[in-house]
């Protein structure tokens, strides 16, 4: 069979009906998007992989999804293609933040595609990045805390642990690690914002979609004040490094919302946000493209495997200073969003 490009649709889950590129073999479609690397995705069966410390014997299928007449899935969770539609936009928009904002092409950066797994597991609570399979994971959730974990910025945010591998590198434990996380919740909600879907607009909230009413909580994690997830840290201090890489993430992600949006209460999409400072100072934002160039350029230049929040400062304050120059308005935003979370 000769293949070709396609335009397609789907119904997604939490998008509502998304337009997909894919793949024509023969008489049907594939969910293959060759104008993104080859991105595709398939159903895992709800098989896991069987894996000893880093090696895995066996990997769970990725069988490819196949469509008829290109019009996919019925946006309910009985059909088996919603959630791969969900998945596979998921890394469309991902590559395109990366592509259009950051001029890079994929993960790695050398224009080649990812794969997603849907329907991992039984009741998996959890999606995942792997970099040796150069895919992603994505479990349905057990339906009491999690539903299926497909939203954007959980897509964002694991892939964005494959782009940290590429670069910097953060080790992931310590305050390193609170920063690899941190930098994945980062650029996940820049992924969120940039897609502009009416159904699953951007907020500073990991994970709203995903959360079922037994969590007993609206989002898994929250930018604005991280610590009212109960365990994350809203401000640094000499026991952070302690902390899950979820929870010492807390101190990177409140100074991105600081830096962007800046102190105090204020809706955005709908949502309300409020951001105190640890210092009792009153910080004023410079936006969410700066952030995003700011901590881009800061990953991919200045960080390395052992940055702690001390050395986050100083990358991102150098990388202010290359972006928007020496003493510039943006340079002393960076320096006061720390300074309010304790990172001084
Ligand atoms: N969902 C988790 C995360 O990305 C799984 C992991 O890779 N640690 O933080
Ligand atoms: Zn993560
Ligand atoms: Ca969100």
């Amino acid at each position: 069979d000769t293949l070709e490009s396609a335009s397609g649709d789907g119904k997604s889950l939490y998008g509502g009906k998304v337009a997909l590129n894919t793949t024509k073999s023969g008489s049907s479609y594939q969910l293959k998007d060759a104008t993104r690397g080859g991105t595709y995705t398939g159903d895992a069966e709800n098989k896991t992989d069987k894996c000893l410390l880093t090696v895995c014997l066996t990997r769970a299928p990725a069988t490819l999804f196949t469509d008829a007449d290109n019009h996919w899935a019925t946006g309910a969770t009985s059909d088996r293609a919603t959630v791969a539609v969900d998945a596979q936009y998921g890394t469309d928009v991902t590559w395109d933040y990366y592509k259009n904002v950051h001029n890079r092409k994929g993960i790695a950066g050398d224009g080649k595609g990812s794969f997603n797994r849907v329907h991992y597991g039984k009741n998996y609570n959890n999606a995942f990045w792997d970099d040796n399979c150069f895919c992603m994971t994505y479990g349905d959730g057990d339906g009491k805390q999690l539903g299926p974990l497909v939203s954007l910025d959980v897509a964002g945010h694991e892939m964005s642990h494959g782009v940290t591998s590429k670069t910097a590198a953060l080790t992931y434990s310590g305050e390193s690690g609170g920063l690899n996380e941190a930098t994945s919740d980062i650029f996940g909600t820049l992924v969120e914002f940039h897609a502009n879907n009416s159904k699953d607009p951007g907020d500073w909230l990991i994970g709203e979609k995903v959360v079922r009413s037994g969590l007993g909580r609206e989002s898994l994690r929250r930018m604005d004040k991280p610590s009212k997830d109960g365990k994350s840290a809203d401000c640094w201090n000499d026991k952070v490094a302690d902390l899950d890489v979820h929870y010492s993430s807390g101190v990177g992600n409140h100074f991105a919302y600081l830096l962007a949006e800046g102190s105090g209460t204020k809706t955005i999409n709908g949502v309300s946000h409020t951001s105190p400072t640890c210092d009792g100072t009153t910080v004023k934002g410079i936006g969410k493209a700066k952030l995003g160039k700011i901590w881009y350029r800061a990953l991919t230049v200045y960080m390395t495997s052992s940055t702690d929040y001390a050395a986050a400062r100083k990358a991102t304050l150098n990388a202010a200073k290359d972006l928007y120059g020496s003493g510039s308005t943006e340079q002393k935003a960076v320096a006061a969003a720390w300074s309010a979370v304790d990172v001084g």
